[in-house]
């Protein structure tokens, strides 16, 4: 095969002074230097939950306030969090590369906004924002980043609770739609597992992977579809992939061009400065 030597740290450079597209598939790995939970490490539980039980449609509709609160305590930590070295490292190759000419865009799956607080402006959100919320009743879609999101929340939401727990909050205390006089219900403007990504999100993914000449997957189990399928699509073209994990991803390794095992806060800066 045209696979060059895994870890091959120089073996990279030459191929990245080369390329002029860069696509960059981001997970949860990104942020966890800057503090924020990976969803299927040891991190991914909240209280009883897996973090996977209650990013879903049914979870919301059964207990609406316990799921706000989920994602409240998220919202808290993530505007207490900053971004971290593979971020930044992520923000100063966009500069450098468009300045050039060049293309760089970051495919992320977090909702925690990080790529964008760090610097980088070309960022596609496949699965939503915790800073956004879409109103149940009227569709619309807003950026909030409240804390707390409102009154009823505040001091709830803690990952570790002692004893039974409280009460659940009525659903007129919880967010609530400020368009006009709607008042409808907010929900966490994030794609839940059975939902579909955006169509326009999505299409836009799919035009920067059909383009790039090299693709970077970072800090992702890519399990989750469809972005486990995009670095999969890429290799199919013949483009070299390069893996940043403190694990391999055994549904990704056997495409890969390059593997940088380790934290990213350290090998992605390395590998792009
Ligand atoms: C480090 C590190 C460090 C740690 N440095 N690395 C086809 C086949 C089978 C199933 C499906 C399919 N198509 C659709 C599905 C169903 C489902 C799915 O994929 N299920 C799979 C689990 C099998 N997909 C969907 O439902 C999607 N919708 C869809 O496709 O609609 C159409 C459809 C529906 C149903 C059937 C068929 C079609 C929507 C997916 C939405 C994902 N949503 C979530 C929750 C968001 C909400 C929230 O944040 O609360 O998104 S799930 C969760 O997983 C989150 C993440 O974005 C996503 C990916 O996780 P990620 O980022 O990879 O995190 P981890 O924790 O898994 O991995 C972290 C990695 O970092 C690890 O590898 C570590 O080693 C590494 N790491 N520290 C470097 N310092
Ligand atoms: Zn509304």
């Amino acid at each position: 095969s045209a696979r060059v030597c895994l870890s091959d740290m120089k073996a990279f450079h030459d191929v990245f002074k080369k390329s002029k597209n860069v696509v960059v598939l981001t997970g949860a790995g990104v942020s966890a230097e800057s503090g924020i939970p990976t969803f299927r490490g040891a991190g991914g539980f909240w209280r009883t939950y897996q973090a996977t039980d209650l990013a879903t449609p049914t979870a919301f509709k059964r207990d609406p306030s316990l799921v706000w609160e989920f994602y409240h305590y998220r919202r808290e930590v993530v505007m207490a969090s900053s971004p971290n070295k593979a971020h930044t490292a992520l923000a100063e190759a966009e500069r450098r590369l468009t300045a050039e000419g060049h293309k760089f865009n970051i495919i992320t799956q977090n909702v925690d906004g990080l790529h964008a607080r760090a610097g980088s402006t070309n960022v596609v959100e496949l699965h939503g924002s915790l800073m956004k919320t879409r109103c149940l009743k009227c569709g619309e879609v807003r950026v909030n980043s409240d804390s707390p999101i409102c009154e009823a929340l505040r001091g709830r939401g803690l990952p570790k609770i002692e004893g039974p727990s409280p009460p659940s909050i009525p659903t007129e205390e919880l967010p609530r739609c400020q368009n006009g006089g709607c008042k409808g219900l907010l929900r966490p403007h994030i794609v839940w597992f059975g939902e579909g990504l955006e169509r326009t999100v999505l299409e836009k993914a799919e035009s920067l992977l059909a383009e790039c000449d090299l693709c970077l997957v970072i800090g992702t189990s890519s399990v989750v579809y469809p972005a486990a399928a995009f670095a999969p699509a890429v290799a199919a073209r013949g483009v070299p992939v390069a893996e940043f994990n403190v694990e391999d991803s055994p549904t990704i390794h056997d495409l890969l061009a390059f593997y940088f095992k380790g934290p990213c806060g350290s090998t992605v800066p390395e590998a792009l400065g």
